[in-house]
C-alpha cells in the first residue's frame, strides 16, 4: 500500500485510520522492558485521592494504556473483584498503573463490583469480568487480582505463558512464604484459552474460601502445570483488613471441592448468569456493576 498524508488505502481500497497504521508499523517491545526497577518500597499515603492518581496517569484513558514506543507483546486485562474496599482500590490503582506501564503492556483494568448485600462471590465476579471484558477487546491474557494485594517487584511480569501462573509467592503478612503447596489464591494469570478450557471459575462459592483451590483443580484436571516467579520476585504487600461482612467463611467449600471433576463442564463460564446493572468507563478503570439474584 502506498502512504499518503491523511489516510492510507488498505488492500481493498478501504480507508484506514492513520494512528492505527502507525501502531501496526511499530516494532515489537523487547521481551524484557528497559523501564523495570525491581523491588521497590511501597508507600501508602493516608490522604491519597483519586484525583491525584488520575493526574499522575495522564496517558491512561478508560482504564487502558498501551506503550507508544513499541508494540506490546500481549493485551492484558486485569480483573479485580470488589465490594466496599474503595481505599484498597485506590492504593492498587496508584501502584498498578505505573507498574504495568513499566512492563510495556497493552492493558486494561476492570473492577467488577457486586451490588447489594448478599454473600460475596469472588469467583463468579471474575467470570463476569472475563465475559464482559471480551466485549471490549480480544484480550490475550487475564490477571485475576485481589483488590488488597500490591506487587512489590516489577520483575513479576503480568503476562501469560504456556501454563497458568500464580503470581503471589508470598506476602508481608505470611513472612513472604507460600502458604501451602497448591495454593492458587490472590493473583493469577491465565491466557484467554487456558481460562476458557477449564470453563472458568465455579459460580457456586458464596462467601470466603475454596474458589481458588477449585480453579487449581480445574487446571490440574486439564493436565496444566502451575508456574510461579522466584520468591524474591513474587512478593506482595496485602493491605491490612479484617474479614468483610457478607464474606463469611463458606463451610460448604470442602464438599464443593470434592465435586470438581464431576461438575466443571456445567458449572463455570458456560453457566454464569448475572444481571448487568452498569458499565462505566472511568479514567483509570472500567467499572462493571452486577447483581446476583440467586442467594443460597
Ligand atoms: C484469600 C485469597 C483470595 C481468595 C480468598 C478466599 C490470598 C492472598 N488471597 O484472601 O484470592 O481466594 O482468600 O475467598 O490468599 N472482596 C471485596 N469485598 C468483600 C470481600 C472480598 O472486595 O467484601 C474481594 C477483594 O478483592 C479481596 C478478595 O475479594 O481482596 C478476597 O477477599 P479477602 O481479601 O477478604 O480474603 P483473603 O485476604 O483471605
Ligand atoms: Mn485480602
Amino acid at each position: 500500500a502506498s502512504l499518503s498524508k491523511g489516510v492510507i488505502l488498505g488492500k481493498k481500497g478501504t480507508v484506514t485510520d492513520e494512528a492505527f497504521v502507525e501502531k501496526a508499523r511499530l516494532d515489537n517491545c523487547p521481551s524484557v522492558s528497559p523501564h523495570l526497577k525491581g523491588q521497590t518500597k511501597l508507600v501508602f499515603k493516608p490522604d491519597l485521592t483519586l484525583e491525584e492518581v488520575q493526574a499522575k496517569n495522564p496517558k491512561v484513558h478508560r482504564g487502558r494504556y498501551h506503550p507508544e514506543e513499541c508494540r506490546a507483546l500481549q493485551r492484558v486485562a486485569i480483573l479485580i473483584p470488589h465490594r466496599h474496599r474503595e481505599k484498597h482500590l485506590l492504593y492498587l490503582l496508584e501502584h498498578l498503573h505505573p507498574f504495568l506501564q513499566r512492563q510495556q503492556l497493552d492493558y486494561g483494568i476492570y473492577v467488577i463490583h457486586q451490588a447489594g448485600s448478599k454473600k460475596f462471590n469472588r469467583a463468579k465476579l471474575l467470570n463476569v469480568g472475563y465475559i464482559e471484558a471480551l466485549k471490549d477487546e480480544i484480550w490475550d491474557c487475564f490477571i485475576f487480582h485481589d483488590v488488597d494485594l500490591v506487587p512489590e517487584n516489577d520483575l513479576n511480569l503480568y503476562r501469560c505463558e504456556d501454563q497458568p501462573r500464580h503470581l503471589v509467592v508470598g506476602r508481608n503478612s505470611t513472612g513472604y512464604r507460600l502458604r501451602y503447596s497448591g495454593y492458587f489464591g490472590g493473583v493469577t494469570a491465565l491466557s484467554r484459552e487456558q481460562f476458557f478450557k477449564v470453563n472458568g471459575f465455579s459460580n457456586n462459592y458464596w462467601g470466603w474460601g475454596g474458589e481458588d483451590d477449585d480453579l487449581r483443580l480445574r487446571v490440574e484436571l486439564h493436565r496444566m502445570k502451575i508456574t510461579r516467579p522466584l520468591p524474591e520476585v513474587g512478593k506482595y504487600t496485602m493491605i491490612f483488613h479484617k474479614r468483610d461482612q457478607g464474606n463469611e467463611v463458606n463451610i460448604g467449600r470442602m464438599n464443593l471441592l470434592h465435586q470438581v471433576s464431576r461438575v466443571w463442564r456445567t458449572d463455570g463460564l458456560s453457566s454464569c448468569g448475572y444481571k448487568l446493572l452498569s458499565v462505566n468507563y472511568n479514567p483509570l478503570y472500567v467499572n462493571i456493576t452486577v447483581d446476583f439474584w440467586s442467594d443460597p
